[in-house]
Order: structure tokens, then C-alpha cells, then sequence
């Protein structure tokens, strides 16, 4: 409210008419749309209702130090493994001591958004003590393309990874240091979920809707590399078959629905155009055909259309963004009122988004952590049913909501 009295000043010695800049618009961020004449394709798309649960919680810091973390994952012992984005793969422990660098990891990109990304451990780990994790592939003349490597682990004083195999390329290379994805899900069948990016320049952009390359696109792999024989385009000629889906921009955000199996992911907009998505089978998602929002330099995104025949609107779109990496269903018992929620990382927005979600419609929003100010790059449920965050910057974190008074280390 004060907000708006302070606006309605404005307008009012500028002259200007009252009843625009007062307009105030629903959700939980009451701020103007980039594209205030786009429609949603139906109730609920967008601005869904603020939900606030106050549930208490302490901020709790795990580890810090660390530069541009990307990627999260919890060892059954209690420790994690943690990916920092020039290129270093860490071992944390739960009382935070930093590791070396896992030796063995090959060299990335590290240019702009690339890096080495995300990390994952096979559904075997205890088994074969397999480890996964995507990254940009420099390749020659400064090209790139985001690509999965698995090794196995071996802890100690100076960790590493043996016997090394780079099981997936995204094709083509090109020159570009935006836009790599790169999250790996893993499928209820063992199957590996790769979401990638478009590369951002134009080039790539107009590749999210051709079917002979990876370029804004998901991927699904079998554990070795391999191509799943139910995978929707196997056979097609002139067609990747690892092609799962097709026409996202950049997918920063994926989870596994804990109900249904299904590949959740989010993906980053321009201005005004991040979405959710259940991606499926064959899908087309549209991008940079149909997209909400409007280009960074302002203007129409393509035609500046939202909706096309035979392409998916998305479940959600926020307008404005809130620049989405990290995701996780919420399942675990620590936190009862939080069960059933999406939590993503806010990395534009700097806070935490939390969605409730009933069935596939967005029926509540809430950001928590508005406070703390930190991009969040990452946002995982771990093995103690806390909910972990990793911070970026040059001196990031990994931070846990506990709920309150139940941890000591703050
Ligand atoms: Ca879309």
C-alpha cells in the first residue's frame, strides 16, 4: 500500500495519469508484465495468488568459500559433492571441510555461463560408485557444446574419478557462452534426462525448432550412453536420437514429480517469459515460435505470438522473471506444511519461489529469503529432509533451511 500511495505521488506531480501507474497487478509480485497485453492461454497461467505459510525455519550455513557452485549432490555417507563452475568438482562434508579438486575431471569451458554444471550420482552409486556430471566441452576454434561425463569415484585425502567416459555431446558446437542448461534427472527407469540450452545467439535460437540437432532440446540417455528404444525419434532419419523433446530456450531447473515420474523442468524466458513444464515424449514447447514476454532490447519475441497448434503452453509463466536454476519437490517430513512443493531458485529474482501445485495448475506462490539477497543456482531435498540451496558468486554457499531450533550451526 505504501508503495502505491508513493506511485500515486509521482504520477501526481508528473502530471501523468493516475489510473496506469496505480494498477496494481496481482501474485505475489505486483510489479508491471513486460508484455501487459499478452493473455494467458488460460486462468491460473500466471500471477497466481501469494500463499504465505510462515513456516519457520533457520538459515543455516554448510559450506562456504566456494566459486560459482552449480551443482548439488548428497553422498549415502553423509558427505556431498559439490561443482564449482571454473571447473572444480569438491567433496564436502557435513561439517563443511572442503576437499581438493576431484582429480580426473576433463578441462570446460568457462567462459560466460559455461563451466562445469551439474552433478549426479547413479541410481546404482552404491553398487558401482558411478558419478555423472555435465559441463560445456570446449572444442576448437572456441566453440562449444554442453556434454555428460561419468566416472568412478574413489573418496579419500585426494579424491578422484577412474576410468572416465564422456557419454553425450550436444550437436552442434558453436561459438557462444550462454545458454548450456544443464540439468540430469534420471528417469524412474534408469533412464538419464539431459535438459540443455539454445545457445542464446540467433543461430542456435532458430535450432530449438529444427529436428536434426540438439540445440534447445532435452535429452534422454540410457546410464552408458546409450539410446533408449522407446526414445520418440528413434529411426526418424536426420534426427539425433537422443532427442527427447524440443523448443525450450535454456533449462536450468529440472525435477522428477514424486507422484507421477514425470520430467518437471522450468526454463528461463527473455523478458517475461520463464515457464514450467511437464516435458514429454516428442513435445514441442514452442520456443522461439510462441514464447511470453518480450526481447531483452524490448520488441516482440518472433511474430510475437503466444500460442500455436501442436505446441505446449507451458503449466505457469512468469512475466516478470524470476531467472529460474534449481528445482525439488518437497517430500520429506521436516517440514509438513511444505510437503507437495515446488521450490525453485530464484537466481534473477534472488530469493526462493515456492509453488504449490495441485494436480498440474499452479494454485499459490510465495518467495521466501527476499532478505538474504543471493542468487540461488541451486535448490535440492536432502537425505535429512532440510531443503539445501547453493549460492552463487565468487564466494559461495551452500546453505540449508532447518527447521527452527533444530540445528545448531548457523
Ligand atoms: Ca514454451
Amino acid at each position: 500500500m505504501t508503495r502505491l500511495l508513493a506511485l500515486a505521488a509521482c504520477s501526481a506531480v508528473a502530471g501523468l495519469t493516475l489510473y496506469a501507474q496505480v494498477t496494481s497487478w496481482p501474485g505475489v509480485d505486483s510489479r508491471a508484465p513486460n508484455a501487459p497485453t499478452q493473455k494467458p492461454a488460460f486462468a491460473g497461467q500466471t500471477r497466481a495468488p501469494e500463499q504465505k505459510l510462515n513456516v519457520q525455519f533457520d538459515v543455516v550455513t554448510v559450506a562456504d568459500g566456494f566459486q560459482n557452485p552449480w551443482g548439488v549432490a548428497f553422498l549415502p555417507d553423509g558427505k556431498m559433492l559439490v561443482t564449482e563452475r571454473p571447473g572444480r568438482l569438491r567433496v564436502v562434508s557435513a561439517n563443511g571441510a572442503k576437499s581438493e579438486p576431484v582429480a580426473g575431471v576433463p578441462a570446460v569451458d568457462a567462459r560466460g555461463q559455461g563451466g562445469l554444471l551439474d552433478v549426479t550420482l547413479d541410481p546404482k552409486f552404491a553398487a558401482n560408485k558411478l558419478v555423472y556430471w555435465s559441463y560445456a566441452e570446449p572444442r576448437e576454434g572456441g566453440a562449444n557444446n554442453t556434454a555428460v561425463a561419468r566416472g568412478t569415484f574413489v573418496d579419500g585425502a585426494t579424491p578422484r574419478v577412474d576410468n572416465v567416459q564422456v557419454i553425450f555431446h550436444q550437436a552442434p558446437s558453436l561459438v557462444s557462452t550462454y545458454h548450456f542448461g544443464s540439468r540430469l534427472v534420471w528417469g524412474r527407469d534408469g533412464t538419464l534426462f539431459i535438459t540443455m540450452g539454445d545457445r542464446s545467439i540467433t543461430e542456435g535460437r532458430m535450432q530449438s525448432q529444427r529436428m536434426d540437432g540438439l540445440l534447445g532440446k532435452i535429452a534422454r540417455i540410457n546410464a552408458d550412453g546409450s539410446i533408449p528404444k522407446d526414445n520418440p525419434f528413434v529411426g526418424k532419419a536426420g534426427v539425433p536420437e537422443a532427442m527427447w523433446s524440443l523448443g525450450h530456450r535454456n533449462i536450468q531447473s529440472a525435477a522428477l514429480h514424486p507422484t507421477t515420474g514425470e520430467l518437471w523442468e522450468v526454463e528461463h524466458g527473455t523478458r517475461g517469459g520463464d515457464e514450467i513444464n511437464v516435458a514429454r515424449k516428442g513435445k514441442d514447447y514452442g520456443w522461439p515460435t510462441i514464447a511470453y514476454g518480450i526481447e531483452y532490447r524490448g520488441g516482440p519475441i518472433t511474430g510475437g505470438i503466444t500460442a500455436q497448434a501442436g505446441m505446449e503452453q507451458p503449466l505457469y509463466y512468469w512475466d516478470p522473471i524470476i531467472g529460474p536454476s534449481g528445482m525439488a519437490f518437497y517430500t520429506a517430513n521436516a517440514f509438513p506444511a511444505w510437503k507437495g512443493s515446488l521450490f525453485i531458485g530464484g537466481h534473477g529474482s534472488r530469493d526462493l519461489v515456492r509453488v504449490t501445485v495441485d494436480g498440474e495448475k499452479v494454485t499459490g506462490e510465495e518467495r521466501l529469503l527476499v532478505d538474504l539477497k543471493e542468487a540461488i543456482r541451486d535448490v535440492r531435498q536432502g537425505p535429512d529432509g532440510a531443503l539445501y540451496l547453493l549460492t552463487d558468486g565468487s564466494a559461495g554457499k551452500v546453505l540449508k533451511l532447518a527447521p527452527k531450533g533444530t540445528s545448531t550451526r548457523q
